[in-house]
């Protein structure tokens, strides 16, 4: 069963969000991907958010662009920590989604990573973290993943 769920606004955050389940995948975790809009599909968020601990959801990420409410909608309706991603948007280029979902009222915490393919990554690799916590078959593999990373990078660059 899957316990993490990446969701996002719109088929055209998942070029992004698709960044997030390729990193857990190179991890071995199993995750639940669906489309659910905090405006354009509200009752289908609500029920997702209500109803994600039941499914045996641990950690959910959720993506959005422009006007990202979202992380911090999904926030208000369940205990679950949930990571923010920003999408990069064409008009402002993910500023305003950065700034939909960092800035949450005392009491709903919503995790807010970097705007864009890197911030889907990283919360994937931050779920992945939290998993680890209860899981030391998973923390062996984030620890190995991390070791392979800083193995790849060169001692000196190369013309
Ligand atoms: C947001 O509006 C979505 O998360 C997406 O980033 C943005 C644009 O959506 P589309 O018009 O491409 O469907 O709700």
């Amino acid at each position: 069963m899957a316990k993490v769920a990446i969701v996002m606004g719109s088929q055209s955050d998942w070029p992004t969000m698709k960044n997030a389940a390729d990193v857990l995948g190179e991890l071995g975790v199993e995750t639940d991907v669906r489309i659910v809009s905090a405006h354009r599909t509200p009752d289908r968020m609500a029920d997702f958010a209500k109803g994600a601990a039941d499914e045996g959801i641990a950690v959910i990420v959720a993506g959005a662009g422009g006007a990202a409410h979202l992380p911090g909608m999904i926030a208000a309706m369940t205990h679950l920590p949930v990571l923010g991603v920003p999408v990069q948007s064409k008009a402002l280029s993910g500023l305003d989604s950065l700034l939909s979902i960092v800035q949450m009222p005392a009491g709903v915490p919503t995790g807010t990573l970097a705007i864009g393919e890197a911030g889907a990554t990283n919360a994937g690799l931050l779920a992945a973290s939290i998993l680890a916590g209860s899981d030391a078959d998973l923390t062996g593999r984030l620890k190995a993943w991390r070791a392979a990373r800083s193995d790849a990078v060169a001692e000196r660059p190369v013309d």
